[in-house]
């Protein structure tokens, strides 16, 4: 019984294994001569593939590769919208010093001070200290006023308000009208009248002595001082007074403008009806019949004719006559010893 089984399943085996060797199977290998001790001598072919397993479990991350080499740079883009500006910077370090600049104009002038105190004429400018002959600038009404002062003469303290001397482009023309005498005209450093108006407002408080200083073209100096010297105010015509006459070598020449109006060439207040002094004597005066002084007269160097010029020259009669006129003349006036 056994027997048969084995040849019957022997049998089967080795169709199996021909059909593979000869169709499929060619790894199949017949242990013929060991059949008698086993059926699983004989290694047949390999099944029909099963179906595919699940899905593995995901890998851990691979090593990083090597770096690539580098790639083309690309082209500029396109130029972008301007930043807001910065916060300025620090300080920088001092520049070098300018250069010295022009010199700039007055300053406006000074507060008042007080009256009491303040110079009305030169004679105060002296008793301040001040020695020098010049202008400077004096307040008799508490208003500034410039004024030459003859801090020489006799002990100085002079004020003075007329003056001719001579120049060597020319001398100031004193052949002006009443408005320009009662304002005053002419040069600080040679000619001038100081101005009827202000010689008005410097004389009309206080009393004072007039001074006449005198010099010909021969060098030869003179003078004439009078007491009580004032000028009355427009109203008046400007009108001179004075008082005695006190000395002086020059004589006294004002002796007829004492008490007189002033005269200009547009203003005729002389005592001749017929005659305009100011015009025939080419000056401005206190004439009363024409003679005996002519200060703001033609500057005529010294000898003139009188056919020609009348006393129409810069004359004192008492010093050099009627008929020359003098190379420097100045009037001024101080506060009574
Ligand atoms: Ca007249």
């Amino acid at each position: 019984m056994r027997t048969l089984l084995h040849i019957a399943l022997y049998s089967l085996l080795w169709q199996t294994a021909v059909y593979c060797t000869n169709s499929t199977c060619s790894d199949v290998t017949v242990l013929a001569e060991r059949w008698k001790n086993s059926l699983d001598l004989l290694q047949g072919c390999p099944g029909i593939d099963g179906k595919p397993g699940p899905d593995g479990e995901p890998g851990g991350p691979g090593l990083a590769g090597d770096p690539g080499s580098q790639g083309i740079n690309g082209t500029d883009g396109e130029k972008g919208d301007r930043g807001e500006d910065g916060s300025p910077g620090g300080e920088g370090m001092p520049g070098k010093p300018g250069e010295v600049g022009e010199e700039g104009p007055q300053g406006p002038a000074g507060e008042r001070g007080d009256l009491a105190e303040a110079p009305r004429n030169c004679r105060d400018l002296q008793d301040l200290g001040l020695t020098l002959t010049g202008w400077y600038y004096i307040y008799p009404d508490g208003k500034p006023l410039r004024v030459m002062c003859d801090m020489e003469s006799d002990g100085g303290g002079w004020t003075v308000f007329q003056r001719r001397v001579r120049r060597v482009d020319g001398s100031v023309d004193f052949y002006q009208d009443w408005e320009t005498y009662k304002r005053g005209f002419g040069n600080h450093l040679s000619e001038f009248w100081l101005g009827n108006e202000n010689i008005h407002r410097l004389t009309s408080r206080g009393k004072f002595n007039l001074r006449v200083d005198l010099e010909d073209f021969d060098n030869k100096r003179t003078y004439a001082i009078y007491r009580d010297f004032r000028l009355s105010g427009e109203k008046w015509s400007y009108t001179l007074y004075i008082g005695k006459f006190i000395e002086g070598t020059a004589g006294n020449s004002l002796v007829h403008s004492a008490s007189e109006p002033f005269s200009t060439p547009d203003k005729d207040n002389d005592k001749l009806a017929n005659t305009h002094c100011a015009k025939k004597n080419q000056g401005a005066w206190w004439y009363f019949r024409c003679g005996g002084s002519n200060l703001n007269g033609l500057y005529l160097r010294g000898e003139h004719g009188p056919e020609k010029d009348g006393h129409a020259g810069v004359t004192w009669k008492t010093f050099r006559g009627d008929h020359y006129s003098l190379k420097l003349t100045e009037m001024k006036f101080r506060p009574r010893d």
